[in-house]
């Protein structure tokens, strides 16, 4: 049987293909009117695009590159990267050229998809490390992607693909600072979504169905697999928000029963003055991930909505881990993550009692290792199998787990994670700096915020500000140090290791205001 994870969701497309799929919510004063995209619609443009990669003859593993905003098309041509048998790899459309031509260097794709305002510097990027096919993909329907698919046929059957073989990698920050691609196998996602399809209570149509509210980006496992699959799988219509906008959101909730979001999310909508129970009326289920929910966010929330958030836990190498329940007659608990889902084997080491451990998984939406890295595959495996995830938790006797920290150096800014080593790799270079800490510091929108300790060299003075300038033209505006903090010495322990500890004591309460 083909395994390929596009012949599951197309199977669970509705009989009425002339239904609408996904439908673009304007967000309110811009321009354009609301777009339609009905089921048939997915399925022929996804063969299309489909037919156009598979006509560029490449070997089964050919990675293809998204590096686009988001837009149905761009969900359309991770379709048909299934289909064509091809690997996904979407990149956050944040990234400038440095970490681009990293991940080009580290995925070596065949085909890559960019902005068209992007065009230039990338395709230079991509031409000059071998890449042989560069498409534009435009949030507008612009761009040679669609065009070139424009003239293949609109019927294609999905490659055969077996349960093991990678349908995507997804690039998760390294502690040392250079990505490492995990690589998501058309069984893993699959066994993820339908888990998730039963235990959330995604509703058959003749039940009244589901609508979901999709408004996290597409370049990451809760906005592509948990939210897309989610609603694909279950033949349910979304609501699509090309950018989390929380009254324009607010505005279309009446419409929707399900909403995923990050904690920034929950905290933008509770800050929304049209955002109250009415609005969510008709709303079945609120999840939240990507970061830990504060309990004060939950219980407001309840409060405003009437709605108990319910809070899952998952990472790009595992998909999902666990979830809080779903049914009515089992709480909610702000603060934890919930029980394993079906099929994920959890523990916590050292085992036992009330102790606090390592986190450790087994499953099979766990990912088939790092690309091109066995080593640290190997590493961030046990002997006997268990991944080891890198978060530090805690296990009651209910099986209820509750994440208490991490064992790794990350910090989570508004659902993105950030490695401080990458981010002080860049501020070390700037001129007259001598060395930096990066630290998350507590933020009431984003959750932790980035923010640096610098060091610049006996004698030099250095702008914070022009840091910062310097800096967003380099990576990733959400990993730029919001705040730079100039010192002359980064406190150090006997070992001579930086303190970060202490930093993030000292300045715990620099946007308190
Ligand atoms: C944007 N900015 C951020 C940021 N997002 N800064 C810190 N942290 C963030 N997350 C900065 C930009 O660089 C820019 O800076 C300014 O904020 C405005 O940019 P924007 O794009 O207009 O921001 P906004 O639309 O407000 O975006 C915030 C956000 C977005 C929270 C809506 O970050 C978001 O959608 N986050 C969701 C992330 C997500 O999906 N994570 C899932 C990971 S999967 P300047 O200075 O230029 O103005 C995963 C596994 C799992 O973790 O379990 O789910």
């Amino acid at each position: 049987m083909n395994q390929n994870l596009y012949c599951a969701l197309r199977a669970a497309f509705p009989a009425d293909l002339a239904r609408t799929a996904v439908e673009c919510a304007a967000i309110e004063g811009a321009a354009g009117t609301p777009l339609f995209y009905t089921w048939r619609d997915l399925d022929r443009s996804s063969a299309m695009m489909a037919n156009l990669l598979l006509s560029l003859d490449l070997p089964t593993d050919a990675r293809v590159l998204a590096h686009t905003d988001k837009s149905v098309e761009a969900l359309i041509l991770y379709l048909a990267v299934l289909r064509a048998g091809l690997v996904y790899v979407p990149l956050n459309s944040a990234y400038q050229a440095s970490e681009l031509a990293y991940f080009i260097g580290n995925a070596e794709p065949a085909v890559v998809v960019c902005a068209p305002r992007n065009f230039g510097w990338l395709s230079k990027l991509a031409f000059r490390a071998g890449v042989q096919h560069v498409y534009t993909l435009g949030d507008d329907r612009s761009g040679s992607l669609l065009q070139r698919a424009a003239h293949h046929a609109d019927t294609q059957t999905p490659v055969q693909r077996a349960v093991s073989d990678v349908a995507s990698i997804i690039y998760t920050s390294g502690t040392t600072g250079r990505s490492k691609g995990a690589m998501l196998s058309h069984g893993n996602l699959l066994a993820n979504a339908q888990v998730l399809k039963t235990l959330w209570g995604w509703r058959p149509e003749d039940e009244g169905g589901d609508v979901l509210i999709h408004a996290l980006p597409l370049f990451h496992v809760h906005g592509l697999f948990v939210a897309s699959h989610g609603a694909l799988l279950n033949g349910s219509k979304m609501l699509w928000f090309a950018k989390f906008d929380a009254r324009a959101v607010t505005a279309r909730l009446p419409e929707a029963t399900v909403f995923m979001g990050v904690p920034t999310l929950y905290g933008r909508l509770l800050a929304e003055p049209s955002f109250n129970a009415q609005a969510c009326q008709n709303m079945r289920l609120f999840i939240s991930g990507s970061a830990p929910l504060l309990a004060e966010t939950f219980r407001q929330f309840s409060e405003c909505s009437g709605h108990a958030i319910l809070e899952r836990y998952g990472m790009s190498e595992t998909v999902m881990l666990t979830s809080n329940p779903y049914a009515p007659e089992q709480e909610r608990v702000a603060g934890t993550v919930g029980f394993a889902l079906p099929g994920v084997d959890l523990r916590v080491t050292p085992a036992g009692g009330a102790h606090i451990g390592a986190v450790e998984v087994r499953g099979p939406s766990v990912f088939q290792g790092y690309w091109r890295m066995p080593e640290q595959t190997a590493q961030d495996f046990t002997a006997d199998g268990w991944f080891k995830t890198g978060d530090l938790g805690q296990l009651d006797v209910s099986g209820r787990l509750t994440l208490i920290g991490r064992s790794k150096d990350l910090i989570i800014t508004g659902g993105y994670n950030v490695y401080p080593a990458e981010v002080e790799g860049y501020l070390n270079e700037l001129p007259g700096v001598d060395e930096s800490a990066v630290i998350g510091v507590p933020h009431a929108d984003l959750g932790e915020a980035v923010v640096a300790v610098l060091v610049p060299r006996a004698g030099v003075s250095v702008d914070a500000l022009a840091c910062i300038a310097t800096m967003k033209q380099r990576i990733a505006g959400f990993k730029v140090p919001k705040h730079i903090i100039m010192t002359d010495h980064l406190p150090r322990n006997a070992m001579g290791k930086v303190q970060k500890a202490l930093l993030r004591q000292q300045h715990r309460a620099l946007f308190a205001h």
